[in-house]
Formats: structure tokens, sequence, C-alpha cells
């Protein structure tokens, strides 16, 4: 594998995830078309392949021999040894009722590692990003996970899926958990969820059943702001994730697998 300008790779998942959410947000004040995927709530809309249609000629255009893998359908093999995970509306539901709470998902990965990962928080315009090794920022200002050293104190995100009986299960798990820590919070957007947990907003986030272009930025943005993180492949490239304060992290793994093991299935 050539050797990588992580500098200038950095600046291109900025770059392109901050252009690519200002156009998003511009197109969500008019009508689109709406389509659904896996079930009748999982939604994707012609914003969703046009962002991710653009992200991919944008960095072609600068890198043209790496590859991509999008939620939306890309997946190109690459000949550089970088590799895009994108994903270029995470938090497609909330982005069509005009909940703010969306995000643009860009990470360049190698076989081995993930080097560089943008998430553009759409309402907010802010773009929190991170190289390994390098720390993690939102903006200019940099990010680091919260010093919460309790679980009952600790705010915890988490999300559900599209499947009805994925949901309910993971609704059982949640009947153990939040009784044990402050309080949970849902945005829809497992990026943001990731990235408010790297700037201290929320303690920890955990959620199963995702997909890889979820996580991929928001994991090494996490990790660069002093975070612990758990990654579990469960099977047909799904994930579970569990990213944490370093005070809660193994005491709420544990109430988590505690949890699940009280569900009727596997989510
Ligand atoms: C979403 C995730 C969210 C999860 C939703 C959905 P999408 O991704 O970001 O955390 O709870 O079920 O998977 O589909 O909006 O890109």
């Amino acid at each position: 594998m050539a050797i990588v300008d992580l500098a200038a790779l950095h600046d291109l998942a900025v770059s392109i995830a901050a252009a690519t959410a200002t156009e998003v947000v511009r197109r969500s004040n008019e009508s689109f078309e709406v389509a659904t995927k896996s079930s009748a709530t999982d939604l994707v809309t012609e914003i969703d392949a046009w962002a991710e249609r653009f992200i991919i000629d944008s960095i072609s255009e600068a890198r043209p021999d790496d590859g991509f893998i999008g939620e939306e359908g890309a997946d190109s093999a690459s000949r550089s040894g970088v590799t895009w995970v994108i994903d270029p509306i995470d938090g497609t539901t909330n982005f069509v009722y005009r909940y703010p709470m969306f995000a643009v998902s860009i990470a360049a990965v190698t076989e081995t590692e993930t080097l560089v990962g943008a998430v553009a928080h759409c309402s907010s315009g802010e773009v929190y990003h991170a190289t390994t090794g390098g720390g993690a920022f939102v903006g200019e200002s940099p990010l680091a996970v919260s010093d919460q050293q309790s679980l009952p104190q600790s705010l915890v995100a988490t999300g559900f899926g599209y499947d009805a009986e994925q949901r309910r299960q993971q609704a059982q798990q949640l009947t153990h958990i939040i009784g044990e820590v402050r309080d949970i919070r849902r945005s829809g957007s497992a990026a943001t969820d990731l990235a408010f947990t790297a700037a201290g907003l929320v303690d920890a986030y955990y959620e199963a059943g995702l997909n890889r272009w979820d996580i991929a930025a928001g994991e090494l943005i996490v990790r660069e702001a002093g975070g612990l993180v758990d990654l579990t492949e469960t099977g047909n490239r799904r994930y579970s994730v569990l990213a944490a304060a370093p005070g809660v992290f193994d005491e709420l793994r544990v109430l988590l697998k505690m949890a699940r093991g009280h569900a009727d299935g596997p989510w």
C-alpha cells in the first residue's frame, strides 16, 4: 500500500462531509421521493442516493484508486489500499420528518484500521472529525469524552432497529437498563450518538444491529476523544457497539450482557 498523507485524507473527509451536509439541508426543504428498504419503516430518499453519489464523485476526483462501501449500494474494490465507508444520511427517518438529528458520515479505512472519520451534524453544521493518533475535534475544538465515574449518574444513548421484533427485544433489554442509569436518549442517528459520546454530551452509547457505515467514522472519533469502544460483528455484516467514557465502560458492558440475557432474542 502506498504511503498515505493522513492530513490530506482528513481534510478531504471533512470538506466533503461539510459540503454534502450543506446541500442535504438545502434539499430537505424541497419535495423529494421517499421509498422503503428492509421494512415499511426503513426509509430511503432520492437525497440519500444523491448524497452518496456526490461524496463518491468528489473523493474519486482527488483519489481515483480508492474503494467505496456505502449504505445506498456503493461497493467498489480499492486499488490504493484505502476504502471509504459512507453513510450519506445517517438518520434518514429524522431527515424525512425534518427532525433535526441526521448526519453525513464518512470514514477512510484500510484492511486493518480506520484512518480518518468525519461526521457532519446537519442541523448545526458542526463537523466532528478525527485522524488516527491525531485526536478528535468538533470544528477546531478538541473533543474529550465525559469524566463520568458513576453508572447510576450516566446519560446513555441507544437506538432501535427497523424490524419490529428486533425493536421489541431491544425494548425488553432496556427495561433492565433504564433503572440503573440517569436516563436514556434516543437520537435516531448512530453517527450522531457516537459524535455526542466523544463530545461528552452523553456518557455512553450502545446499539445492536448496526451497519458498518453507521459506525465507521464515529467509532474513531470516540476512541480519539479518549473513549472506549467495544465493537462486535454479530453476523450478516451487522455490528453491536458500546462506546463509553472509561469511568463507566466496564460496568455498562456487564449490565448490557445481563440485560441481553433477559431478552427473548439476540438483540
Ligand atoms: C439509523 C441509525 C440509528 C438506528 C436506526 C437506523 P440510518 O441509520 O443511525 O442509530 O437506531 O434504526 O439504523 O438507517 O438512518 O442510516
